[in-house]
C-alpha cells in the first residue's frame, strides 16, 4: 500500500474519496487537473456528484464553478453535469451531457483561450480559487508532485488555491517520471521577461510540481484508467483532405519555404486531424518536431516510425489501443516527449518563434475565410475554442481543414456568412476540404471567395453561393468584402427550418 506515496506527512493525509469530497464547500470553486481526456481526477469528483445527487434530493442546491486545462472525462465533467453540480465552467468542454446543459442554458460557460487560462488566474481575472483536485502519478519523498497524463493548468491551481486534494493513480506508468517540464519562470507585467524557449525539444523547467504540504487537506488513492474514445478509421473524405494537405507541404518544401523536416507540428484533435498524422507516415519529410497540445494516436505512430523526432505538449489524448500500447512501452518514449503547462505549450511568443504549422478543424468557414470551430448555427456550442486561437493568429502558416458538408449532405460547411467567428480572415491562411485546397496567403477578400468557392465547397453548394456572390457584388453596400447580410444567414435560417441548406 502507498507505494506511490513517499512523503510520510502526505501519507498521513490519506483517506477515501467520499472523506475528500465532504471537505468541498458548496458554492466554492474547484481547479480541476485534466486536459482531453487525459490526467483528470477520477474518484474524486464521482464522489462530490454523488453527494451533490443526496443534497439535492434533500432540496438542497449543491453546485460548484469548475476550472480545468481542457477537456475531462466522464468521470468529471459528465458526473458533475449529470448531477446539475456544474454552476460556471472554463475553459474548453467536450463532455456530452456538460454540454447538453449549456446548450439548455442551465449552465454557464466560457471557452476562453487555453493559452490565457492561467496568466487570468494569476492576474485575478477570474476571482479566487478555494480547492485544486489534482491527479499525480506519485509523491515523492521531499513531498514534490510527480505530473501524471497532463500538465494542463496544474501548476497554477496547486499555487493559487487555498486548499489541495490529491488523487495519486497507480494506473499512470511510473515511468512517467522525468517526462514533464515544468517551467516556474511565469510573472506577470511589468516583471515579465523573454520564455527561453528556442527549440521544440528543449527543457527549460524541472520535472515535478511543488506544493505546499499544509495546503493538502486529502490524498486519495486510486487505480483508474484514463478514458478517452477510440478514432474511427480514417475515410474516403478524411484522406481526400490528408491528401491535399500533404501535397501542400510537399509545394512548400519545394519552393524553398519550409525546411525538409517542415517546421514544428500542431495538429487539433479529431478523426481528420489524426488522419493527416497517419498521412505523414508515408510522406518524405523526416526529423519532424511537434510542438502542440495533445499527443494523439498519430504521433505515438509517428515517433515509432522514427519520423517524428520529439513531441512536446501538454497531454496525451489517446484512444484505449494507443495508450495501453504506449503504457506498455513508456520507457522508449521517455526522450522523445515533453509533457508542459498549458501556457507554455499555447504561448504566442513561442508559437511565433518556433513558427508553428497550425492544422485544426472547423465547423463552418465563410467564402472570406472567417471560421468558425464552435458555435453550430450560430448559437449552440459544440465544444470549444480551445487552443485553435492560440496557434491560428501565431503560426508559421495557419491550416484549416474539414468536410465539404456536414449532417449527411444537407449542410454546406463553406457559408457566406459565418453564423460565429472565432478565427478571422486574417488568422485563416490554408482552408482544406476533400474537394480540395485554398491558399489564401496574400489575397484580397473577393480573391479569397473565388479561391475557396472553386476549391473548397462541394460541387452541389457551389452555383448557390456563386449567385450569392454575384448579387453581393451588384447590391452589397460597399466592395470591399461584397454581402447581403441578411440572406448570407438565411442560409442558416434555411436549415433550422428545413433541415437543409438546400434551395431545390
Ligand atoms: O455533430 O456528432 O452531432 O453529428 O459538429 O463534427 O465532423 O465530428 O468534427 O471531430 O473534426 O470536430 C470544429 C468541432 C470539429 C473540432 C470541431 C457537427 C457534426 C458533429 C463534430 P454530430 P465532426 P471533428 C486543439 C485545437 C475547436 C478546438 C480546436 C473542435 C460535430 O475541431 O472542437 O480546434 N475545434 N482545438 O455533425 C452543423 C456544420 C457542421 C456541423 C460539423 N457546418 N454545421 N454542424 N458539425 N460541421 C485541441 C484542443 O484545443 C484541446
Amino acid at each position: 500500500m502507498h507505494q506511490r506515496i513517499a512523503n510520510a506527512a502526505l501519507r498521513a493525509k490519506v483517506m477515501s474519496a467520499a472523506e475528500a469530497a465532504a471537505r468541498i464547500e458548496p458554492g466554492s470553486t474547484l481547479g480541476l487537473s485534466g486536459f482531453t481526456g487525459s490526467g483528470y481526477p477520477k474518484a474524486v469528483p464521482m464522489a462530490l456528484a454523488a453527494r451533490m445527487e443526496a443534497e439535492h434530493a434533500a432540496g438542497r442546491a449543491m453546485r460548484v464553478r469548475v476550472w480545468t486545462g481542457a477537456s475531462t472525462g466522464p468521470e468529471l465533467d459528465g458526473a458533475l453535469a449529470k448531477a446539475d453540480g456544474i454552476e460556471f465552467r472554463l475553459p474548453y468542454n467536450s463532455d456530452p451531457i456538460a454540454r447538453e446543459r449549456i446548450n439548455r442554458g442551465e449552465m454557464e460557460y466560457f471557452d476562453m483561450h487555453l493559452s490565457q487560462v492561467a496568466p487570468m488566474a494569476w492576474q485575478g481575472f477570474l476571482g479566487p480559487l478555494d480547492t485544486a483536485v489534482i491527479e499525480v502519478a506519485g509523491i515523492r519523498a521531499d513531498g514534490s508532485l510527480i505530473p501524471s497524463s497532463s500538465v494542463g493548468n496544474n501548476k497554477t491551481w496547486l499555487d493559487r488555491a487555498r486548499h489541495v486534494i490529491l488523487e495519486v493513480n497507480r494506473w499512470q506508468n511510473p515511468a512517467l517520471e522525468g517526462m514533464h517540464d515544468i517551467y516556474y519562470g511565469t510573472a506577470l507585467p511589468p516583471h515579465r521577461v523573454p520564455i527561453p524557449l528556442l527549440r521544440a525539444d528543449q527543457r527549460i523547467g524541472e520535472p515535478y510540481f511543488h506544493c505546499d504540504p499544509d495546503k493538502v487537506i486529502a490524498v486519495v488513492e486510486t487505480e483508474a484508467p484514463d478514458r478517452n474514445l477510440p478514432f474511427a478509421k480514417p475515410d474516403a473524405v478524411a484522406g481526400a483532405i490528408a491528401g491535399h494537405l500533404l501535397e501542400f507541404l510537399r509545394h512548400e518544401v519545394g519552393r524553398g519555404r519550409l525546411p525538409r523536416e517542415l517546421l514544428p507540428l500542431q495538429s487539433g484533435v479529431g478523426n481528420i486531424a489524426n488522419a493527416v498524422l497517419t498521412g505523414l507516415l508515408d510522406a518524405p519529410f523526416d526529423g519532424m518536431t511537434a510542438y502542440t497540445e495533445v499527443i494523439q494516436d498519430g504521433m505515438i505512430d509517428l515517433l515509432r516510425a522514427g519520423k517524428l523526432r520529439m513531441a512536446s505538449a501538454t497531454a496525451f489524448s489517446l484512444s484505449p489501443d494507443a495508450a495501453a500500447s504506449l503504457n506498455a512501452d513508456m520507457s522508449a518514449f521517455r526522450d522523445k516527449m515533453i509533457l508542459r503547462p498549458q501556457e507554455i505549450s499555447n504561448h504566442p511568443e513561442l508559437i511565433r518563434r518556433l513558427g508553428c504549422i497550425a492544422m485544426n478543424g472547423l465547423i463552418e468557414a465563410d467564402i472570406y475565410g472567417n471560421v468558425n470551430s464552435t458555435h453550430v448555427m450560430g448559437s449552440r456550442i459544440q465544444n470549444g475554442i480551445g487552443g485553435s486561437g492560440d496557434f491560428a493568429r501565431n503560426a508559421y502558416v495557419s491550416i484549416f481543414m474539414t468536410p465539404s458538408t456536414a449532417k449527411g449532405g444537407a449542410i454546406s460547411s463553406i457559408v457566406p456568412q459565418a453564423s460565429h467567428v472565432d478565427h478571422i480572415t486574417q488568422d485563416v491562411q490554408v482552408i482544406v476540404t476533400e474537394q480540395g485546397l485554398a491558399d489564401l496567403r496574400g489575397l484580397s477578400p473577393k480573391q479569397r471567395a473565388n479561391v475557396i468557392m472553386d476549391n473548397c465547397a462541394h460541387p452541389d453548394f457551389r452555383p448557390a453561393l456563386r449567385d450569392y456572390f454575384q448579387r453581393a457584388r451588384e447590391h452589397s453596400y460597399g466592395q470591399q468584402s461584397p454581402s447581403l447580410p441578411g440572406e448570407a444567414l438565411a442560409w442558416h435560417q434555411r436549415y433550422l427550418e428545413t433541415g437543409t441548406m438546400r434551395t431545390a
